[in-house]
Protein backbone atom coordinates (compact mmCIF):
# COMPACT_ATOMS: atom_id res chain seq x y z
CA UNK A 1 0.00 0.00 0.00
CA UNK A 2 2.40 2.60 1.00
CA UNK A 3 4.75 1.36 -1.67
CA UNK A 4 2.16 2.19 -4.14
CA UNK A 5 1.52 5.61 -3.10
CA UNK A 6 5.07 6.25 -2.91
CA UNK A 7 5.40 5.35 -6.15
CA UNK A 8 2.60 6.91 -7.59
CA UNK A 9 3.57 9.98 -6.04
CA UNK A 10 7.30 9.48 -7.48
CA UNK A 11 5.07 9.41 -11.49
CA UNK A 12 3.18 12.46 -10.71
CA UNK A 13 5.93 14.20 -9.81
CA UNK A 14 8.07 13.33 -12.89
CA UNK A 15 5.19 13.64 -14.77
CA UNK A 16 4.48 17.31 -14.01
CA UNK A 17 7.86 18.16 -14.11
CA UNK A 18 8.65 21.68 -16.06
CA UNK A 19 11.44 23.24 -17.42
CA UNK A 20 11.92 26.80 -16.63
CA UNK A 21 13.86 29.39 -18.56
CA UNK A 22 15.31 32.34 -17.54
CA UNK A 23 18.01 34.78 -19.80
CA UNK A 24 20.18 36.72 -18.03
CA UNK A 25 21.48 40.26 -19.23
CA UNK A 26 18.70 40.09 -21.90
CA UNK A 27 19.13 43.15 -24.36
CA UNK A 28 22.45 44.06 -22.10
CA UNK A 29 20.46 44.92 -18.84
CA UNK A 30 22.24 43.10 -15.52
CA UNK A 31 18.58 41.49 -15.49
CA UNK A 32 17.52 37.90 -14.73
CA UNK A 33 13.91 37.41 -16.81
CA UNK A 34 12.06 36.59 -14.83
CA UNK A 35 13.57 37.73 -11.87
CA UNK A 36 11.16 35.42 -9.40
CA UNK A 37 9.99 31.74 -10.48
CA UNK A 38 7.63 29.88 -8.30
CA UNK A 39 8.61 26.48 -9.07
CA UNK A 40 8.62 22.44 -7.56
CA UNK A 41 10.54 19.86 -6.63
CA UNK A 42 11.66 18.08 -10.03
CA UNK A 43 11.45 21.07 -12.07
CA UNK A 44 14.57 22.49 -13.84
CA UNK A 45 15.23 25.68 -13.83
CA UNK A 46 17.46 26.52 -16.87
CA UNK A 47 19.50 30.32 -17.18
CA UNK A 48 20.46 31.56 -20.41
CA UNK A 49 23.12 34.01 -20.99
CA UNK A 50 22.72 36.94 -23.23
CA UNK A 51 25.38 39.40 -22.60
CA UNK A 52 28.25 40.55 -20.72
CA UNK A 53 29.80 38.29 -18.20
CA UNK A 54 27.50 37.18 -15.52
CA UNK A 55 27.02 34.50 -13.17
CA UNK A 56 24.02 32.64 -11.00
CA UNK A 57 25.62 31.95 -7.55
CA UNK A 58 23.19 31.20 -4.79
CA UNK A 59 22.93 33.50 -1.82
CA UNK A 60 20.96 34.30 1.49
CA UNK A 61 17.68 35.80 2.04
CA UNK A 62 20.02 38.03 4.65
CA UNK A 63 23.09 38.94 2.62
CA UNK A 64 21.59 39.14 -0.85
CA UNK A 65 25.17 39.95 -2.66
CA UNK A 66 27.90 37.04 -0.80
CA UNK A 67 27.83 33.71 -1.77
CA UNK A 68 26.49 31.32 0.52
CA UNK A 69 28.64 29.38 2.24
CA UNK A 70 26.54 27.88 5.24
CA UNK A 71 25.47 25.44 6.17
CA UNK A 72 27.53 24.13 3.19
CA UNK A 73 28.45 26.42 -0.35
CA UNK A 74 25.64 27.18 -2.32
CA UNK A 75 25.38 26.45 -6.02
CA UNK A 76 26.81 28.45 -8.73
CA UNK A 77 27.03 29.02 -12.46
CA UNK A 78 30.69 30.25 -12.40
CA UNK A 79 31.37 33.41 -14.68
CA UNK A 80 29.18 32.94 -18.00
CA UNK A 81 30.76 35.31 -20.92
CA UNK A 82 29.34 36.05 -23.73
CA UNK A 83 31.08 37.70 -26.98
CA UNK A 84 29.60 40.66 -28.33
CA UNK A 85 27.61 39.24 -31.18
CA UNK A 86 27.25 36.36 -30.60
CA UNK A 87 25.07 33.43 -31.93
CA UNK A 88 25.22 31.13 -29.23
CA UNK A 89 24.82 31.53 -25.50
CA UNK A 90 25.76 29.27 -22.95
CA UNK A 91 23.53 27.89 -20.59
CA UNK A 92 23.56 26.41 -17.01
CA UNK A 93 20.72 24.81 -14.65
CA UNK A 94 19.77 23.25 -11.22
CA UNK A 95 16.62 21.11 -10.83
CA UNK A 96 14.67 21.92 -7.49
CA UNK A 97 15.19 19.26 -4.70
CA UNK A 98 13.15 20.67 -1.93
CA UNK A 99 10.24 23.54 -2.32
CA UNK A 100 9.25 23.94 1.39
CA UNK A 101 12.16 26.81 1.51
CA UNK A 102 12.58 29.94 -0.80
CA UNK A 103 16.08 29.94 -2.83
CA UNK A 104 17.99 33.44 -2.92
CA UNK A 105 20.72 34.24 -5.76
CA UNK A 106 22.82 36.86 -7.43
CA UNK A 107 24.88 37.80 -10.19
CA UNK A 108 28.82 37.93 -8.57
CA UNK A 109 29.80 40.19 -10.95
CA UNK A 110 30.13 43.69 -8.98
CA UNK A 111 28.22 45.51 -8.77
CA UNK A 112 25.81 44.21 -10.69
CA UNK A 113 23.98 42.86 -7.16
CA UNK A 114 24.07 46.09 -5.82
CA UNK A 115 21.93 47.23 -8.95
CA UNK A 116 19.54 45.05 -8.48
CA UNK A 117 20.70 41.80 -10.59
CA UNK A 118 19.06 38.70 -8.22
CA UNK A 119 17.08 36.07 -8.97
CA UNK A 120 14.38 34.00 -6.28
CA UNK A 121 12.81 30.58 -6.19
CA UNK A 122 9.71 30.39 -4.16
CA UNK A 123 10.03 33.39 -1.86
CA UNK A 124 7.14 33.81 0.51
CA UNK A 125 4.90 36.00 2.02
CA UNK A 126 7.40 36.38 5.06
CA UNK A 127 10.78 36.44 2.96
CA UNK A 128 9.66 38.76 -0.37
CA UNK A 129 11.50 38.99 -3.05
CA UNK A 130 10.53 42.67 -3.05
CA UNK A 131 12.37 42.58 0.64
CA UNK A 132 15.14 40.55 -1.14
CA UNK A 133 15.97 43.09 -3.74
CA UNK A 134 15.75 46.05 -1.49
CA UNK A 135 18.63 44.72 1.06
CA UNK A 136 20.60 43.78 -2.42
CA UNK A 137 20.49 47.06 -3.55
CA UNK A 138 21.00 48.73 0.01
CA UNK A 139 24.05 46.71 0.59
CA UNK A 140 27.61 47.99 -0.54
CA UNK A 141 29.73 46.21 -2.71
CA UNK A 142 30.76 43.79 -0.59
CA UNK A 143 27.54 42.56 0.40
CA UNK A 144 27.37 43.22 4.02
CA UNK A 145 23.61 44.88 4.61
CA UNK A 146 23.95 48.16 5.71
CA UNK A 147 20.58 48.51 7.75
CA UNK A 148 19.61 52.13 5.93
CA UNK A 149 18.04 50.53 3.03
CA UNK A 150 15.76 53.28 1.88
CA UNK A 151 12.33 52.55 2.43
CA UNK A 152 13.09 50.92 5.63
CA UNK A 153 10.26 48.05 6.15
CA UNK A 154 13.32 45.34 4.07
CA UNK A 155 12.95 42.90 6.83
CA UNK A 156 11.29 42.09 9.91
CA UNK A 157 13.53 40.24 12.51
CA UNK A 158 16.51 39.19 10.88
CA UNK A 159 16.38 36.07 12.17
CA UNK A 160 18.28 32.92 10.96
CA UNK A 161 17.83 32.45 7.44
CA UNK A 162 19.21 28.78 7.70
CA UNK A 163 18.51 28.22 3.63
CA UNK A 164 19.21 24.95 3.09
CA UNK A 165 20.14 24.57 -0.65
CA UNK A 166 17.75 21.99 -1.81
CA UNK A 167 18.98 22.30 -5.21
CA UNK A 168 21.08 19.93 -7.08
CA UNK A 169 23.05 21.22 -9.64
CA UNK A 170 23.34 19.72 -13.08
CA UNK A 171 26.44 20.95 -15.00
CA UNK A 172 28.39 23.32 -12.47
CA UNK A 173 31.54 23.97 -14.29
CA UNK A 174 32.77 25.10 -10.94
CA UNK A 175 31.90 21.96 -8.55
CA UNK A 176 32.30 18.62 -9.37
CA UNK A 177 31.36 17.43 -6.24
CA UNK A 178 28.29 15.17 -7.00
CA UNK A 179 27.25 14.10 -3.68
CA UNK A 180 23.62 12.18 -4.18
CA UNK A 181 21.25 14.25 -3.96
CA UNK A 182 19.05 12.22 -1.54
CA UNK A 183 21.73 12.15 0.89
CA UNK A 184 22.70 15.27 0.80
CA UNK A 185 18.68 16.00 1.26
CA UNK A 186 19.14 14.22 4.13
CA UNK A 187 21.80 15.63 5.44
CA UNK A 188 20.24 19.47 5.13
CA UNK A 189 17.63 17.89 6.83
CA UNK A 190 19.39 16.72 10.00
CA UNK A 191 20.93 20.09 10.22
CA UNK A 192 18.41 22.38 9.81
CA UNK A 193 16.56 20.26 12.37
CA UNK A 194 19.72 20.92 14.38
CA UNK A 195 19.64 24.49 13.97
CA UNK A 196 15.80 24.57 14.11
CA UNK A 197 16.29 23.04 17.93
CA UNK A 198 18.94 25.46 19.33
CA UNK A 199 17.24 28.70 17.75
C1 LIG B 1 34.41 37.52 -16.40
O1 LIG B 1 34.43 38.19 -15.15
C2 LIG B 1 35.38 37.66 -14.25
C3 LIG B 1 35.25 38.39 -12.93
O2 LIG B 1 35.27 39.75 -13.09
C4 LIG B 1 36.76 37.79 -14.83
O3 LIG B 1 37.70 37.22 -13.95
C5 LIG B 1 36.83 37.09 -16.16
O4 LIG B 1 38.08 37.29 -16.74
C6 LIG B 1 35.74 37.61 -17.08
N1 LIG B 1 35.77 36.85 -18.30
C7 LIG B 1 35.83 37.45 -19.50
C8 LIG B 1 35.92 36.56 -20.67
O5 LIG B 1 35.81 38.68 -19.62
C1 LIG C 1 10.29 53.33 8.92
O1 LIG C 1 9.92 54.60 8.45
C2 LIG C 1 8.84 55.18 9.17
C3 LIG C 1 8.49 56.49 8.53
O2 LIG C 1 9.10 56.64 7.30
C4 LIG C 1 9.24 55.38 10.63
O3 LIG C 1 8.15 55.91 11.35
C5 LIG C 1 9.63 54.04 11.22
O4 LIG C 1 10.09 54.22 12.52
C6 LIG C 1 10.72 53.41 10.38
N1 LIG C 1 11.01 52.08 10.91
C7 LIG C 1 12.23 51.68 11.12
C8 LIG C 1 12.40 50.29 11.63
O5 LIG C 1 13.21 52.38 10.89
CU1 LIG D 1 25.88 40.30 -13.75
Amino acid sequence: MRFFAVAAATLVSVAYAERITVTVGENNGLTYSPESVTAKVGDTIAFRFMSKNHTVTQSTFVKPCEAMTAPTAGIDSGFQPVPAGATEFPEWSFTVDDESTPFWFFCNQAPHCSRGMVFAVNPTAEKTFTAFKATAVGAPADGSPTGTTPGNGTNGPSGSDSGTPGSSETDAPNNGAGMLSGSKTVMLSVIGLVAGLVL
